[in-house]
C-alpha cells in the first residue's frame, strides 16, 4: 500500500513528519481530544508540544508519572522532578506529563483502551507539528520460556494466531492491518541493554491478545474452557513460533504507530514464565523493580540519543 511505502521512505524526504491518514480531519474547524482534555482551539498545541522527540507509553498512569520524573532526572535537568504536573488533570481517562523532549502518557489495559489514547495522541502530535518522534511502549507481559524479570524487545508483534496483524472491524467489515516495528530502532534498544546489564534482555515476537486470562491460556479466571494439558500446548506452539512474551496492546500499536510513519518499538519486562504458571506470585517489592526494567533501558536509549552520556 502507499501508507507502507511512505513509511518505508528515508525520514529525509518525509521530513520526519506524522502522518494522519484521514481526509477528513482538514476539514474540521476544531478538533477536540476529547479523552486527554485537551484541543486545538483551547491550548496551543505546537507551543506545548512541538519540541517532543520522545514519546513513552505505558498501561498505568502511575508508573507513566514515576518514568517522567526518573527522566526528568536522568536528563539532568533542574529541580526534583517530584512537582511535574498530568497535562491531562482535567480527565481521569489518561495522565501524561512532560520532561525536556521526553512525553509520558499512560494508555490502560488492553487495545480498545489504547487505540483511543494513540488517535487523540498522533493526532496531537501532528497539530503540535512535531518531527522525528521516537515512540516506545514500556510495559509489562508474560513471558514464555524466560526467566521472570527479562525484558524482550519486540521485533513483531503477532496475534492470538501468531500471524503478524491487527484486525478490526470498520464499518461491519474486518479491516487487517500490518504490526511492522522498526528493525533499527529494536537493535538500538538491545545494543543499549549493554549498558544496564544486571537483567536479561532479548529480541522475539510479542502476541497480543485480547484478554488476560482465557485469552492468553490462563486456568485461573472466572472461566475456563479448557484441560491444562490444551494450554500447555497452545502455549508451547506460541514459543515455537517465535513468541517469546505475551500482553494486550502491542499489535494495535504497532499498526496505528506504523501507518503514521511514527518509528516505534515495544520493550516490556516479563512478570513471569507461563510455561510456570499463571498467577502473578513475586511480592510487590521484586514486581516493582520488575517494572523499573523498560524504563531504565529506555532512560539510557534516550541519553545515548541526546548525547548525554
Ligand atoms: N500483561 C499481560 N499478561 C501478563 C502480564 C502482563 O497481558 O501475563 C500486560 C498487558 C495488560 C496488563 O496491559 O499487563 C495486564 O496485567
Amino acid at each position: 500500500s502507499l501508507a507502507q511505502r511512505l513509511s518505508r521512505l528515508p525520514y529525509a524526504i518525509l521530513g520526519g513528519l506524522v502522518l494522519i491518514k484521514n481526509p477528513h480531519l482538514d476539514t474540521m474547524e476544531e478538533d477536540i481530544l476529547y479523552h486527554l482534555d485537551l484541543g486545538t482551539r483551547t491550548h496551543n498545541l505546537p507551543a506545548m508540544f512541538g519540541d517532543i522527540k520522545f514519546v513513552c507509553v505505558g498501561g498505568s498512569p502511575n508508573r507513566m508519572k514515576a518514568f517522567a520524573q526518573f527522566m526528568h532526572k536522568e536528563l539532568g535537568l533542574e529541580g526534583s522532578g517530584e512537582d511535574l504536573a498530568d497535562i491531562c488533570a482535567g480527565t481521569d481517562r489518561y495522565a501524561m506529563y512532560r520532561t525536556g523532549p521526553v512525553l509520558s502518557i499512560s494508555h490502560g489495559m488492553g487495545i480498545p483502551s489504547i487505540s483511543i489514547m494513540l488517535h487523540e495522541l498522533i493526532k496531537l502530535l501532528h497539530h503540535a507539528k512535531c518531527r522525528d518522534v521516537t515512540i516506545i511502549r514500556i510495559g509489562t507481559s508474560g513471558g514464555l520460556g524466560i526467566e521472570a524479570g527479562s525484558v524482550v524487545i519486540t521485533d513483531t508483534a503477532v496475534d492470538a494466531s501468531f500471524q503478524p496483524r491487527f484486525e478490526q472491524v470498520v464499518l461491519g467489515d474486518v479491516v487487517v492491518r500490518s504490526t511492522d516495528l522498526d528493525r533499527d530502532l529494536a537493535e538500538e534498544l538491545l545494543a543499549c541493554s549493554k549498558e544496564v546489564p544486571d537483567f536479561p534482555t532479548l529480541i522475539g515476537h510479542t502476541m497480543c491478545t485480547y484478554d488476560f486470562y482465557e485469552g492468553q491460556g490462563r486456568l485461573d479466571g472466572a472461566l475456563c474452557s479448557f484441560s491444562s494439558e490444551k494450554k500447555l500446548e497452545y502455549l508451547k506452539r506460541a514459543h515455537e513460533a517465535g513468541v517469546r512474551n505475551i500482553e494486550m496492546e502491542s499489535t494495535a500499536f504497532a499498526a496505528m504507530c506504523g501507518l503514521c510513519g511514527l518509528k516505534a518499538a515495544v520493550v516490556c519486562v516479563a512478570l513471569l514464565d507461563r510455561l510456570e504458571g499463571d498467577q502473578i506470585r513475586a511480592p510487590r517489592e521484586v514486581l516493582r523493580e520488575y517494572q523499573q526494567r523498560p524504563q531504565r533501558l529506555i532512560a539510557a536509549f534516550i541519553r545515548r540519543r541526546l548525547g548525554l552520556h
